[in-house]
């Protein structure tokens, strides 16, 4: 197909409940949207940036500028017959995964959508549903950390995840094991720790959780590996794993027994399959992460989770958990047993509501071909 024309949309969507991290608090959703039209098709991605530096070192602003300088004219004009041509046509420009990520997952959408089957089948998914988790920022207060954790299973959701920051640990934990005894449970550090915690993370090895999520540097592996031999408790990396290279290492070096899968931390689905895939081979089990999507990302995320290696709830809530109203039709629903349905229709199988995108643009540009 020939990629006739690219829209890239700036959109910011106020989010239900703020969401505070070890590194800062987000209370609108920022996103750009982008659509890639071929052949009266029109395929859909999210790059799912923040405003701020803070998580990833991209941002709205750096991800519009190597889409717009970079990435678009290397795909403009050209046929593509498979996405993974598009990581070819890339290959040049180096880094900024998450603005690598819009773009090819529209393209996933839109040669999908040309086949007529849905972004699942395309990606060799096999489940029709998936379990979900939840991801719960730092709170105010216990009481109401216990209150909003209550209020989540009891929609249903299969595992929580706490949001945690020095001072926020290890007394959390305890009330939380004390209120709700032994629910499916781990912790995400968001890199704020160092190796001078370890007795700390001794000490949480007492609470049976399920996994510690990146504990140590955003970009470390080597002092992982120094962590894991020490504590029971599996460490999940996120920010680590880069690509498939950086798993392997992961693995070889004992850095982790469990890997955190974001597409648009990897630079788009082919290479989070490539680490599925290799996690698979290794048997160290995988789920997928979140990034606050609308409907158009959390429609890729809930595809590639439906891969068979996608074995622990992932951080996939429901819209409803984000958003007062999402930009897809349907939303994504949770059903009462705590699973999502995968969509089965063309691509990524939910329609996008052209007046609600709309009225979260807040800049937009479009590519034509010559
Ligand atoms: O999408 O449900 C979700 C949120 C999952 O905790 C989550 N994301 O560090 O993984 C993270 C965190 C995050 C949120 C990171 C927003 C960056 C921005």
């Amino acid at each position: 197909m020939r990629i006739e024309r690219v829209t890239l949309r700036h959109i910011q969507m106020p989010l239900r409940h703020p969401f505070r991290t070890s590194f800062g608090e987000e209370r609108t959703k920022e996103a750009i949207i982008v659509a890639v039209q071929s052949a009266g098709l029109t395929g859909y991605g999210e790059t799912p940036v923040s405003a701020a530096p803070l998580y990833s070192y991209e941002t709205v602003g750096t991800a519009w500028h190597v889409q717009r300088d970079f990435l678009i004219p290397r795909l403009l004009g050209q046929e593509i017959e498979h996405p993974r041509q598009v990581a070819g046509l890339l290959a040049p420009v180096r880094g900024h995964p998450m603005a690598r990520m819009g773009l090819e997952a529209a393209i996933w959408d839109l040669l999908a959508k040309a086949e007529g089957c849905s972004l699942s089948q395309m990606l060799g998914g096999t489940r029709t549903s998936i379990p979900c988790g939840v991801s719960i920022g730092i709170q105010p207060s216990l009481p109401a950390l216990l209150e909003r954790i209550g209020s989540f299973l009891a929609q249903g959701y299969r595992r929580i995840k706490l949001k945690i920051e020095p001072g926020w640990e290890l007394a959390v934990v305890k009330a939380v094991r004390g209120e709700f005894g032994d629910i499916a449970l781990m912790l995400d550090a968001n890199a704020a720790f160092t190796l001078d915690d370890t007795p700390l993370f001794q000490a949480l090895d007492a609470y049976g959780l399920m996994m510690v999520e990146q504990p140590l540097g955003h970009d470390d592996l080597y002092e992982h590996s120094l962590l894991q031999r020490q504590i029971a408790t599996p460490i999940c990396l996120d920010e680590s794993i880069r690509h498939a290279g950086d798993a392997r290492a992961a693995i070889e070096w004992g850095s982790c027994r469990v890997i955190n899968i974001k597409a648009a931390r990897m630079g788009g689905l082919l290479e989070a399959k490539r680490v599925h895939d290799l996690c698979q081979e290794r048997g160290l089990p995988v789920w997928c992460g979140g990034l606050l999507e609308t409907g158009i990302g959390r429609a890729h995320n809930v595809a590639l989770a439906s891969l068979p290696n996608f074995c622990l709830p992932g951080d996939i809530s429901a819209s409803d958990r984000y958003f007062v109203e999402d930009i897809v039709q349907p939303p994504f629903v949770l059903n009462p047993d705590g699973t999502m349905d995968v969509p089965c229709g063309p691509g990524i199988g939910v329609e996008v509501k052209a007046d609600v995108l709309q009225q979260f643009t807040i800049s937009q540009m479009v590519f034509q071909a010559d």
